[in-house]
């Protein structure tokens, strides 16, 4: 079809999924999941996690902060629930899958094994959860470690989720595509807080947070022209994406598929209409297929 995609061996139906975290299953109960091009799970721990304090979310100009702090069930009740409420829904499966060790990702990777999933999402990036004090890309070695021995344990395609603050994102896409990555997602949310001045406290239980929104698009299309240049695999696009129009942009700045966070909380039926709208803008751009928009950036004159 016209919005067909391919992240290397996944076939898309279109280029747009949810970001990690932003789509559960009792939002999937009330959208039309069918027309989305993959759906994307929350991060999966091997064990039962708690998250962050309350206060998780709030809301700022131009976005939201959360430090969520990743609840998980743990990977034997994401099993047991069928892909964590995810299998069954008609629509490609993408397993974020997260941990505090190299070991712990693995674990996952293992006990996952082959559960009807089509890909996993290597979350490296979360800004809410340090290892030593920055996320787990900012050292290339320990993330390449992960990631080649999660891709040694999946039969499905493997993605990469990396972090928007790192010194080169293009150096960090390369290093995933060395492990074995069949794509890299740029990016995960910005490292940021909120103040509230009357209580001299974080607007925010844990004091920081990830930003993400509208605020962060243009430093997202950036980093994801930085990663498309720099590697042979696809990237796919995440930061701020709220309509067509933004869809579109990030595709041109060279993403082969999209993901929609923070839009999806004030409107949980974006994503459906922005599929729906893409015929008609991809005519209206010229290209016989969207898959036709993917890097075609040229200079302004
Ligand atoms: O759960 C979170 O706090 C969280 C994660 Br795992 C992530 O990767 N990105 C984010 O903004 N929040």
């Amino acid at each position: 079809g016209v919005l067909a995609v391919e992240l290397g061996d996944l076939e898309l139906a279109n280029p747009v999924m949810p970001a990690s975290g932003c789509f559960g299953p009792d939002l999937a109960a009330l959208t039309p999941v069918d027309t989305l091009g993959a759906v994307v799970t929350k991060t999966v721990f091997a064990e039962t996690r708690p998250g962050n304090r309350t206060h998780r979310l709030t809301e700022v100009p131009g976005g939201m902060l959360n430090s969520v702090g990743i609840p998980s069930g743990g990977i034997a009740e994401f099993r047991r629930t069928g892909l964590g409420g995810y299998a069954g829904l008609g629509t490609p499966v993408v397993v974020s899958i997260g941990g505090l060790s190299a070991r712990e990702y693995w674990r996952v990777a293992d006990e996952l094994g082959e559960c009807g999933h089509s890909a996993i999402e290597v979350n490296v990036s979360c800004p809410n959860l340090e290892h030593g004090g920055a996320t787990l890309d900012t050292d290339l070695r320990a993330m390449c470690e992960v990631v080649s021995g999660v891709v040694v344990r999946s039969a499905a395609p493997v993605l990469v989720k990396l972090s928007p603050q790192l010194h080169s994102i293009a150096a960090a896409a390369r290093a995933a595509e060395d492990a074995g990555a069949a794509a890299v997602t740029v990016c995960n949310s910005f490292p940021g807080m909120a103040v509230n001045v009357e209580r001299r406290e974080s607007a925010l239980g844990n004091d920081t947070g990830g930003l993400s929104g509208p605020a962060v698009k243009p430093l997202a299309l950036r980093l994801v022209r930085s990663a498309a240049q720099a590697v042979d695999i696809p990237v796919v696009g995440c930061g701020g994406i709220g309509s067509a129009t933004d869809v579109a942009e990030f595709l041109v700045a060279g993403a082969s598929a999209v993901q929609v966070g923070t839009a999806t909380f004030a409107q949980p039926g974006v994503m459906a209409r922005i599929v729906e709208e893409l015929p008609a803008l991809t005519e209206r751009l010229g290209v016989d297929r969207i898959a036709d928009l993917v890097g075609t950036l040229t200079p302004s004159d």
